[in-house]
């Protein structure tokens, strides 16, 4: 096995006791999957059908279920899954340097996610079909999985071919103002948004073997995307947050070693370094992304939206409203921050969104130095060997039965979409669908902690919606259509037309 230049670089530097970053060759930029073009996403297919040959589906796949109770239910969870993404992504660019994960933003669709492009032929494909749940209209290569047996690809949409609603982009914005440790982090993340992914779409989704689903690797993109919004958000207090818990309750820190790859939690903090050669288009200049952004523009304007109906006759005005309302949505849980800063009263801002009125970004200038102390060199991960596209190495046989999952809740009553006796706004925010009990047996999460999370989650909502909120992304595509005419409205009022 072969150390890639990045680690020998950073072994390099730790061993002479510089307290410095190993600076990526190249950077993959990630983006909201609705916002690359189509030669972009028709490259996206041909990488994964390539890699899947060449047995590299199973290989993750395996990965992820041998690990399984370590990285989840703990503090291991974000480090630990953004260098399973890391590493998937470095193998894909060997068969593509171009190749970068698209993140898919599920909040943006959190209102009707069985209506959603991405979980349509144009993409991912969408739900099973009888009698075996199989996706068929999905990549090619999902009709001949191997792992941990040769099975299609399959999804069962909880909500009879529909998806029970998830959690919304304000429950997101809430978590990143209010989280101020990796501990209260991790799991108002991972146990809202993270989970719910997995229970709406089911199948494979609800298996340990879960990175069969091309789904999990744009999931957690996103979730990786929201950890580095997080940190971001402030640096000095969230950049090189790492405290918490692993699965045995033993403290971790920056140099706890990740299972399976063996490298330090501290290697995995910083986007753009150390072998995590990556970052996402929040975090490129605006022309960049205007830049990536104007071929999906041109191509795609209509899909999301529509403009036919009263809206065709506009159609040079809607298209150029249509751009902008693109850009903004590509980043669900800042697309809302002027709703709410002038949308509701100051004690819930209080409560929910303490920092809404903060506009100060932080820039890589910002990023603390590493507190990491030098420690004698990082140990080689599972796969290290960039020499070309071969075949990983065989993987151990596991138990292939799939995990049945039972429908029980986790909060042991029924399943309340809109609370009753609130007058609320035009579209209220529905509440979230819950846990249930087999996930949470699954993971080894801890009932209590889950049932605290959710009876929070629906304390928001409930408090969204009395303080009649509009939420732009409650309705779905319904209101995006609906602030599109308003804002179509305002234009031509302000152009005398
Ligand atoms: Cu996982």
């Amino acid at each position: 096995m072969k150390l890639s230049s990045g680690l020998v670089a950073l072994a390099a530097l730790v061993g002479a006791g510089v307290n410095a970053q190993a600076v990526c060759p190249s950077v993959a930029l990630r983006r909201e999957v609705r916002s690359l073009s189509p030669a972009d996403w028709a490259m996206t297919v041909d990488v994964l059908t390539r890699m899947n040959a060449n047995g590299w589906t199973q290989w993750f796949s395996s990965l992820h279920q041998q690990n399984f109770m370590l990285i989840h239910g703990n503090e291991i969870f974000f480090p630990f899954h953004r260098r399973l993404l890391a590493d998937f992504e470095s193998v894909a660019r060997r068969f593509n340097p171009r190749f970068a994960i698209p993140y898919w933003d599920v909040t943006r669709d959190y209102a009707n996610m069985a209506a959603s492009a991405v979980l349509s032929s144009r993409y991912i494909g969408g739900n099973g079909v009888a009698p075996n749940n199989c996706v068929v209209n999905g990549f090619p290569f999902n009709a001949n999985l191997t792992y941990p047996n040769r099975h299609c690809l399959q999804r069962q949409f909880n909500n009879n071919g529909q998806i029970y609603t998830m959690y919304s982009p304000e429950h997101v914005l809430s978590v990143l103002q209010k989280a101020t440790n990796m501990a209260t982090f991790r799991p108002k993340i991972e146990l809202s948004l993270h989970g719910s992914l997995h229970i709406s779409l089911s199948g494979d989704m609800i298996q340990k073997w879960s990175p069969n689903d091309f789904a999990f690797w744009m999931h957690h993109a996103n979730l990786d995307r929201v950890w580095f919004v997080w940190q971001m958000r402030n640096p000095a207090q969230n950049f090189w947050a790492a405290d918490g818990k692993d699965s045995q309750g033993k403290p971790i820190g920056l140099s706890t070693r990740l299972p399976a790859y063996n490298t330090l939690i501290g290697d995995t903090m910083y986007p753009g370094r150390n072998g995590m050669c990556f970052t996402y288009d929040d975090y490129v200049s605006p022309a960049t992304k205007r830049r990536s952004l104007e071929p999906r523009n041109r191509k795609c304007r209509h899909r999301d939206g529509g403009s036919g109906g009263i809206l065709g006759p506009l159609k040079g005005l809607v298209d150029g409203v249509l751009a902008d309302v693109n850009d903004i949505v590509g980043n669900s849980e800042q697309a809302v921050v002027g709703a709410i800063a002038t949308g509701m009263p100051a004690h819930l801002h209080d409560k929910w969104f303490p920092n809404i009125n903060n506009t100060a970004t932080y820039t890589a200038n910002d990023i603390p130095p590493n507190p990491l102390p030098p420690v004698a060199g990082p140990a080689a991960a599972p796969d290290t060997d960039t020499s070309g596209l071969q075949a990983p190495p065989a993987v151990p046989p596991c138990a292939s039965e799939m995990d049945k999952p039972n429908d029980t809740l986790a909060t042991d009553e029924p399943y309340v979409m809109f609370d009753a006796g609130v007058a609320g706004p035009k579209y209220p925010m529905a509440n979230p669908y819950p846990f249930t009990k087999h996930l949470i047996k699954m993971h080894g999460y801890s009932e209590a902690e889950v049932k605290a999370a959710y009876a929070e989650s629906l304390e928001f909502t409930r408090d969204m919606n009395a303080a009649k909120y509009q939420s732009p992304f409650a309705g779905g595509v319904a209101s995006l259509i609906s602030n599109l005419g308003n804002t179509v409205g305002n234009v031509l009022d302000s152009a005398g037309l």
